[in-house]
């Protein structure tokens, strides 16, 4: 195994964890009362999916969560960050609350605490019970009330158990893959319909956020992906791309959570989709900005810009997302089986260059997920000898230790993922797992990855 000098050190009292969220490892779809989510309809569709994968059993993790607490616990981490399934604990969106949803995840916070593992919470990671949806999804104000509700509801029964929360998991996934590119649920193409659904996942953070301090938790954030967008040549043209790119993926978010406005590059992005906003209200940015005791980012690779016409072949189709920029392949880089590139320095870049433009307004940071999926193959003796994950993690902590030399406050890592799981449309094809799944068995069986992270957890104590 890799030689501890090899690792890392971090500050003593950092956090290292890992992560997973719930319809990407629970399964038991339609036990116990959990009402459909708008990832049972989408992944039920077909074609939408890879394969025909559903969530339906994914990890079995909603029956083997003992199993799966024990590999953490062995693992060593201080920390486990799940999300909690909104349609197990008000099936319908709204109205009754599932005293069996609230169980489960009292049993799992237990579990966790036993074995001497801190529970961090995330309360939306993409699964909107479906009854929300056909009120209009995101895309109506009403979902943000909801979610405070929701929101109040577990606080009120595990705020004393759980001491870190996390309002929303990647928004611009939500807002943007669901309502405007169509790759996740609920599959909508929009324009306006994707930019409303983004300020209202805002505002439903900022009433998650009210919900949580009246409960009394001890921290309370937001996790946002957001991305380091590179010019793909130095022309005027490529430049002018990435300032929409990073309009769309970063600044959407970062104004208004950390410097209490909009972008004021909005109108040059999204042209006449943005003008008259009659989704944003007075008072809004205030609830929004609304100081946070942590920001979570999850950081996986860069992506290289270029000018790109209207890509929609219908005139009359203007998506939120058609912002004449493309995604163009890095060359010379080693690309995941996602093939996305592998650039550990912008990791660290895209952490200093935030402190450099939020400075004091910018809260403690955590890192909620970072990994890769790769191409594993299983020995005949049964390991998993994953030597590009191992390489894709020690090289990401030094980077992420570069950018806390650098001065950026960071206090925490969640390794994504503990399991090979459910990856959205892309079904289980792709693995991110530190622990593998044999999907026809559920046997889990820890990789490379998994005995290096261990021993660097271990390492920082010695
Ligand atoms: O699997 C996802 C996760 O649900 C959200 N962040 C990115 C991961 C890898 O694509």
């Amino acid at each position: 195994m890799t030689e501890s000098r090899a690792f890392p050190r971090f500050p003593a009292g950092f956090v290292f964890g890992a992560a997973t969220a719930s319809y990407q490892i629970e399964g038991a779809a339609r036990e116990d009362g959990r009402g459909p989510s708008i990832w049972d309809t989408y992944s039920h569709t077909p074609g939408l999916v890879a394969n025909g994968d559903t969530g339906d059993i994914a990890c079995d993790h909603y029956h083997r969560y003992p199993e799966d607490v024990a590999l953490l616990r062995e693992l060593g981490v201080d920390s486990y960050r799940f999300s909690i399934a909104w349609p197990r604990i008000v099936p319908d969106g709204s109205g009754p609350v599932n005293p069996k949803g609230l169980d489960f995840y009292a049993r799992l916070v237990d579990e966790l605490l036993a074995a001497g593992i801190e529970p961090a919470a995330t309360l939306y990671h993409w699964d909107l019970p479906q009854a929300l949806e056909d009120r209009g999804g995101w895309r109506v104000r009403e979902t943000a009330e909801r979610f405070a509700e929701y929101t109040a509801v577990v606080a009120g029964h595990l705020a004393d158990r759980v001491p870190r929360w996390i309002t929303l998991n990647e928004p611009w996934c939500s807002a943007f893959l669901g309502y405007s590119v169509g790759r996740h649920a609920p599959g909508a193409r929009e324009g306006r319909g994707a930019l409303a659904a983004a300020h209202h996942l805002l505002v439903g953070h900022g009433r998650a956020v009210e919900a949580l301090r009246a409960a009394g938790v001890r921290e309370a954030g937001i996790t946002l992906n957001l991305d380091r967008n590179l010019p793909a040549t130095g022309s005027a043209a490529d430049r002018a791309a990435v300032v929409r790119a990073d309009t769309q993926h970063n600044l959407v978010w970062t104004e208004p959570l950390l410097a209490g406005r909009y972008p004021h590059t909005e109108e040059e992005t999204w042209g006449e989709l943005i003008t008259g906003q009659d989704f944003r209200r007075d008072g809004d940015l205030a609830l929004i900005g609304q100081p946070l005791d942590f920001l979570g980012i999850n950081y996986y690779r860069p992506i290289v810009v270029a000018d790109a016409p209207h890509r929609e072949p219908d005139p009359a189709l203007r998506t939120a997302t058609d912002n004449r920029y493309a995604e163009v392949r890095l060359a010379g880089a080693r690309h995941t089986a996602m093939d996305w590139p592998v650039v550990p320095d912008s990791f660290t870049d895209l952490l200093v260059a935030l402190k450099e433009r939020y400075g004091d307004a910018l809260p403690p940071i955590h890192i909620t997920e970072n990994g890769s999926a790769e191409h594993d193959e299983v020995s005949p003796d049964g390991a998993v000898h994953d030597r590009d994950r191992v390489a894709y993690l020690r090289d990401h902590l030094t980077a992420l230790k570069a950018a806390l030399d650098a001065g950026v406050d960071v206090r925490g890592y969640y390794v994504w993922s503990l399991l090979d799981n459910f990856e959205w449309a892309f079904g289980y094809g792709k693995r991110f797992g530190i622990v593998r799944v044999d999907y026809d068995t559920q046997r889990r069986t820890p990789k490379d990855s998994y005995h290096w992270y261990r021993a660097m957890i271990a390492a920082q104590r010695d």
